[in-house]
């Protein structure tokens, strides 16, 4: 990047006292940084002035999209008349209580208590902590092995980091702990590829969760306390199960006393075209956990709702919960998470991403790369949609050194204004909820261009 001075003396600050996440900040610091500067709507400035359509909302959380004036608004007078307090100690604070009654009014039938943390991860940590809680309570201690599935993404501490079906996030840490295990994922795309043959979607769903029921039964369901997963996978390449799965998977956690815990840290808050995924799919979880949009990313805040079974024994237990962070429940973050649900209510951001806005990029995304040649698959639900890129799209086989080609693509994508996200390679997207069509079809016209290009790179134009 030829950067102005005041780029450049970022750039140099950045790399001489700034460690980035999930990066390797030697290589990034040859480059140098791209500096973002400010945000209005679907898109970001860096310090260049470059214009940037960010088709990935950040990380998958600015639903309301950026330079909503309404949320700084919120989080200025909450800022002026509380800018902290906790609590601990027998007190809570007007926001925390709004926030926590609003989302009883949204979340899945039962889940009518709230607890708050700062990042789905410490959600996802904060839930498995209650989870181990809840079968002591029950009498039943040996029950403490937490299953989850390959692809899996739920965060960076230990625990959620032990859930992970990334592998790569493991080796540096010396995770899983001991009491995770693993079950596969309901990737029908991959399945042909992972020696399933040719199986119908349907047939495969319900295949995989065989598979939980199988590893149940070997583990003993007597030692399994828990099973988590998101309704979509999303960092794991954007995995939407086939219909059969969900039931199936339901009957297997009820039918061995396994507690449900749903991750909706990307799918919650209109994502998929329902307030959550677990409505979109009809789930109904014993516990969930829920990040990102809960305050469109404008605030650090997490949440991590009870069902009535766990809400009862947890709450009935008549001792101290002894849990809980300096900052849970912030009163600027619930401020802004508030005044984030009114905002995606009163401009219906939910059934517009349901009915018109989703729907619509739907379209356009299949019209355009359904038939192309190194396109495999277009597959998606409300605002999250995924482009997978392939070697043979009649074989459904993959590239070998998944990643390379889609990072490649990506590259194309960056250096045309256009953020979208490369899971090994599987092209990513999810806007934000306010994205217009004329702005849709600004993403398909980049994209195209990217994946062309891709095209003409490998020789298959
Ligand atoms: N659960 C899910 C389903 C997630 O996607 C987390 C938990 C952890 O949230 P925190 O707030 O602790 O980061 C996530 C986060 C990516 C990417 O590149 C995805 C996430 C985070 C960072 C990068 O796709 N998801």
């Amino acid at each position: 990047m030829h950067g102005s001075n005041q780029t450049k003396h970022w750039q140099a600050l950045d790399a001489a006292h700034h460690v980035h996440p999930f990066s390797d900040t030697a290589a990034l610091n040859k480059e140098g940084v791209r500096v973002i500067t400010h945000g209005d709507g679907v898109y970001l400035w860096d310090s260049e002035g470059e214009k940037i359509l960010d088709a990935m909302s950040g990380l998958w959380c600015v639903q309301v999209g950026y330079g909503n004036g309404a949320l700084a608004e919120a989080g200025y007078e909450a800022l002026k008349r509380l800018p902290y307090y906790n609590h601990f100690f027998k007190t809570s604070n007007p926001w925390t209580i709004e926030l926590a009654a609003k989302l009883a009014t949204l979340l899945p039938e039962g889940h009518d208590h709230v607890l708050f943390a700062n990042s789905g991860s410490e959600a996802n940590d904060s839930a498995l902590k209650l989870i181990r809680y809840y079968w002591n309570l029950k009498g039943r201690p040996e029950k403490k092995i937490h299953l989850s599935r390959d692809y899996a993404y739920h965060g960076v501490t230990m625990a959620a980091a032990s859930l992970s079906g990334l592998t790569p996030m493991h080796p540096q840490w010396d995770l899983p702990l001991p009491g995770f295990d693993k079950v596969p994922a309901p990737y029908w795309y991959g399945a042909k590829e992972a020696g399933y043959g040719d199986i119908a979607p349907e047939e495969f769903g319900l295949l995989i969760a065989k598979k939980l029921e199988e590893k149940i039964l070997e583990l003993g369901p007597d030692r399994v306390a828990s099973f988590s997963a998101e309704p979509i996978q999303g960092a794991g390449g954007l995995i939407f199960p086939p219909d059969s799965y969900w039931p199936e998977v339901q009957r297997i956690c009820a039918r061995h006393d396994v507690l449900l815990h749903i991750d909706e840290v990307i799918t919650g808050f209109g994502r998929t075209g329902e307030w959550f995924g677990s409505q979109t799919y009809g789930i109904a979880p014993d516990i969930m956990t829920m990040a990102k949009g809960l305050s469109s990313g404008y605030q650090p805040i997490s949440a991590i709702s009870l069902g009535a079974r766990m809400s009862q024994t947890i709450l009935n237990a008549n001792e101290e919960l002894v849990h809980g962070y300096t900052y849970s429940g912030h009163p600027v973050a619930c401020a802004v998470a508030l005044r984030n649900l009114e905002v995606i209510e009163r401009q219906n951001l939910v059934s517009r991403t349901r009915d018109i806005i989703g729907p619509y990029l739907q379209r356009r995304l299949k019209e355009t790369f359904a038939g192309h040649p190194l396109v495999g698959e277009v597959r998606g639900k409300g605002l999250l949609a995924a482009i997978e890129l392939v070697r043979d799209k009649t074989e459904r086989k993959f590239f070998p050194d998944p990643g390379t080609i889609g990072t490649h693509c990506r590259n194309y994508c960056f250096n045309s204004g256009l953020v979208s996200r490369a899971i090994r390679d599987t092209m990513v997207l999810a806007p934000p909820l306010i994205v217009s069509e004329t702005e849709v079809e600004e993403i398909v016209a980049k994209l195209k261009n990217a994946i062309d290009r891709t095209a003409k790179d490998l020789g298959k134009l």
